[in-house]
């Protein structure tokens, strides 16, 4: 993954780079990125998020109850009309909308003066503060290629771009979506909704969740239901990502909390620590119902605001048993694919020296694989209103054991 290719850099609107140095921002450049990553590497076991700034503040929208706008692109998408590609794009918004346990509301607010393409883009693009949010169609990619490098249309889906003030809070997006890979009829537009949706959750300030990836890519795609919309890559059915899962929501929520969300719903709070006594940066963390293991799954990513505990919170969790797992972060997921603050690089802290997966046992906890059987578990009762502390020893293995402690890019 990466750039593949050289091409001048996009024309910078006059002013930006003053923007940038007044304000500090960050821009990301998040991206779901396309299935040319699909040789998953032989020997790596089978293994969620929010953004956040370099200090670890949580990026997203300050709308004191107010609506996000947003304007779209005046041009067609691949096989589609505007009409129909606006009705995606509507219905993306409106799927994070209707979550009851977050407050988060948008205004689509018509659409931008052109069709727009590589020609014009810079009229449209990396112009926060002017609260117009460009939703883009970019019907033959090659807006894409011009943010990424020629041919990165073949690999992106989709790119968000947002811009964050210190302290996290985003003063402008843009979303494009490529037309280029779209496939035309009816499954075709359920891909491009999932697509769209996963780039609006970018726009809300969400990172990727690695959540169930051992159905990713395996040849069925009944099981793509249980991958997060927030999965960074695409899969066997895409088109099933469209809906919301319990992981989506829960970052959602979390972010952009309506007061049910706290009351209604339970936690699992803790951290994750090594044998040294040094926090885990960068492993995932996942809880799932006994009764419902796939679906009723949430994620987090151990250390995921950069506090140098290896602390971890997962929170809207329905009353029940709960089995609570800890996993490395797979090593395909870095870059514009990266899951969790800790995986820029494939030598990233997710990579080096990663923890053994595991189930949390309790009493039972200790560093050491040999004693503490990873598949033995201690079951974590979530009450509703209340956090249960749950504190994990990673296993931490000889180098090489079982292939998971050698990452090969
Ligand atoms: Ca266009
Ligand atoms: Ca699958
Ligand atoms: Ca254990
Ligand atoms: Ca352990
Ligand atoms: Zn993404």
């Amino acid at each position: 993954m990466g750039r593949m290719g050289q091409i001048g850099p996009m024309e910078i609107p006059s002013g930006l780079g003053r923007i940038l140095m007044n304000l500090q921002m960050v821009v990301r450049r998040m991206g779901w990125i396309f299935a040319f990553l699909s040789v998953l590497p032989t020997g790596l076991v089978e293994a969620g998020g929010f953004q956040v700034t370099d200090s670890g503040d949580p990026v997203h929208w300050d709308t004191h109850g107010g609506k996000i706008f947003y304007r779209v692109d005046q041009g067609p998408l691949g096989p589609f009309s505007n009409a129909e590609a606006v009705e995606q794009v509507r219905m993306a918004f409106r799927i994070w909308q209707s979550v009851p346990t977050s407050t988060v509301s948008f205004q689509h607010d018509g659409f931008l003066g052109d069709d727009v393409s590589d020609e014009n883009a810079h009229e449209h693009l990396q112009i926060p503060a002017d609260d117009i949010n460009p939703v883009v169609l970019d019907t033959d990619g090659l807006i894409i290629d011009l943010l990424q490098g020629v041919g990165a249309r073949y690999t992106y889906l989709g790119i968000t771009q947002s811009y964050v003030e210190t302290g996290g809070r985003i003063i402008g997006a843009d979303i494009i979506i490529n037309g280029m890979n779209c496939a035309s009829g009816e499954q075709g537009k359920q891909a491009l909704l999932a697509t769209i949706v996963h780039e609006v959750g970018h726009f809300l300030g969400l990172s990727h969740s690695q959540l169930n990836h051992s159905f990713w890519n395996d040849g069925d795609t009944e099981n793509d239901r249980y991958l997060p919309t927030m999965f960074p890559i695409r899969s066997d059915d895409d088109s099933s990502l469209a809906d919301l899962n319990p992981d989506d929501i829960f970052s959602l929520s979390w972010l952009y909390p309506a007061d049910s969300f706290w009351s209604s719903m339970g936690g699992i709070a803790g951290t994750v620590i090594r044998r040294s006594g040094y926090p885990v940066q960068g492993a995932s963390v996942m809880a799932r119902k006994m009764d419902d293991p796939y679906m009723t799954a949430i994620s987090c990513v151990s250390d995921f605001l950069i506090g140098g505990t290896g602390e971890f919170e997962i929170y809207g969790l329905p009353y029940g048993l709960y089995k609570v797992e800890v996993e490395p972060i797979n090593p395909l997921f870095h870059g514009s694919a990266a899951v969790g603050p800790f995986a820029e690089n494939p030598y990233s802290e997710s990579f080096v020296d990663p923890i053994l997966p595991e189930c949390y046992n309790g009493p039972r906890e200790s560093s050491d694989p040999a004693t503490d059987d990873p598949k033995d578990f201690e079951a974590v009762q979530v009450e509703l209103g209340e956090t249960t502390e749950v504190e994990i020893i990673a296993n931490e293995g000889q180098v090489g054991v079982g292939g998971w402690a050698i990452h090969q890019p």
